[in-house]
């Protein structure tokens, strides 16, 4: 067993200085029980918390680390940026660099425009979405999450999810009327939807493979459906690929599944690690965009010259031959590894990956949605992600968040996990 003592001392310092002790929530272990483990240093698929215990990382910082936390070549690429200054609030050439690198790899992006955060690509998404059809209403999903702007907080993942929150408190209510929600995997209710509101939906917003609620890949069909949909109703279509983008292959999910949006959301690799965000789609609706158009929407440090620096030196390693086949073999690897064993040590279970993107659920039954996802028994995950990590594994505390994987991963990492969770997996055998 580790011993934690620093970690305590410092969330517990951080408790009388933040909300929850975070600056962000799931990381404050609510839903999983214990305290939050400090983190000091990060490299390859390892964390070292400050009392000098070593970690074997699926959460990845949430998903940027996909080459591997602090990958050589991203550091050192940040060094030399870092010698020309850290912001300049003005155009640079690394910007147009990550552009065309985003412009080749994402079929529906034509233009791009760099902000911060993935919650600000969506907020920015969702005013285009608006500003182009003139119309107000939108659909999400139950259980995806797009950040944490006022229109998306309904029936959202992530922390909300988490926390086990309704909706937030601070949303007008006539702003969260303007959102309508479906089950995902659900066409049938998305064309009731529109059937009801023929004239007024300006969009249809999804994690096309969802991550926020778990990992919930979509149904065959489910993607073309909307896809027609939307089309039919004059609505638009948006990926919201802030965790799938260059993560489930070059081209995020519409790369892997063929279907091309009318905008995207982007964030977490694009930024390597450093803060960026990005939306895009086909020219004439980013034409909307101001300067361009009339649509504003602006940010001191977006394009930042770091930031984008690192954006551009992790898709270049991710470009290199053989990166997505090794994603997937390795996550493929882990998910197979840990249903075979939780089968074996008696737990009902179901799970799965794509490329370096996975998740697993203690229930028997198959998870198509959100309401699925909850049937899972959230109790024995909290048992199973404190066993994990007292024995030196670190997984998303959340039954609601997909874990991630890196080119950084080893199959000696994927064995030691597997042989931590058999331990686990075996003592939990009482539980239910
Ligand atoms: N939106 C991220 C999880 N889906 C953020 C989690 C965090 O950084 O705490």
């Amino acid at each position: 067993m580790f011993n934690t003592s620093k970690s305590e001392a410092i969330f517990a310092a951080a408790s009388k200085l933040m909300p929850g002790g975070v600056s962000s929530p799931v990381r404050a272990f609510k839903s999983v029980g214990g305290q939050p483990i400090v983190f000091d240093r990060v490299k390859g698929s390892y964390i070292w918390d400050v009392d000098g215990n070593q970690y074997i990382d699926y959460v990845g910082s949430w998903g940027p680390a996909i080459c591997g936390h602090s990958h050589p070549e991203v550091i050192e690429a940040l060094h030399l940026a870092l010698e020309k200054g850290t912001s300049f609030g003005a155009p640079c050439v690394q910007e147009n660099i990550l552009a065309s690198m985003v412009i080749e790899m994402v079929p529906s992006i034509e233009m791009v425009r760099f902000v911060n955060s993935g919650t600000e690509a969506c907020m920015s998404v969702l005013r285009l979405m608006r500003a182009y059809t003139g119309r107000e209403k939108i659909i999400k999903f139950e259980g995806c999450y797009h950040g944490h702007a006022d229109m998306f907080l309904v029936k959202a993942g992530s922390g909300v999810a988490t926390l086990g929150l309704p909706d937030s408190p601070g949303v007008p209510k006539t702003t969260a009327q303007a959102t309508l929600t479906a089950p995902y995997n659900d066409l049938e209710a998305v064309k009731a939807l529109f059937a009801a509101n023929p004239e007024e939906i300006a969009g249809v917003i999804l994690e096309p493979v969802v991550g926020n609620a778990g990992f919930i890949p979509p149904d065959a069909g489910f993607l073309e459906g909307l896809r027609e949909l939307t089309k039919e109703y004059g609505a638009l279509l948006v990926f919201d690929e802030v965790m799938t983008g260059f993560r489930i292959s070059p081209g995020g999910a519409q790369g892997k599944f063929g279907i091309v949006p009318d905008l995207t959301t982007l964030g977490k690799v694009i930024g390597g690690g450093l803060p960026v965000g990005a939306y895009g789609g086909k020219r004439e609706i980013m034409s909307m965009v101001a300067p361009s158009g009339p649509m504003y929407q602006a940010g001191t440090l977006s394009g930042n010259p770091l930031a984008m620096t690192a954006g551009i030196k992790t898709l270049e390693i991710l470009q290199r031959p053989g990166s997505y086949e090794y994603l997937e073999k390795i996550t493929k690897e882990l998910i197979n590894g840990l249903l075979k064993i939780a089968q074996k040590t008696g737990h009902k279970v179901t799970g799965g990956s794509i490329s370096g993107m996975f998740g697993l659920f203690f229930t028997g039954e198959n998870v198509h949605n959100f309401a699925d996802a909850q049937k899972s028994d959230i109790a024995k995950f909290a048992h199973f992600h404190k066993g994990m990590l007292e024995r030196g594994i670190y997984l998303a505390p959340s039954q609601f968040e997909a874990g991630f994987t890196s080119l950084a991963h080893t199959s000696e990492d994927i064995d030691k996990t597997l042989a931590v969770a058999e331990d686990v997996l075996l003592s939990l055998r009482n539980l239910d």
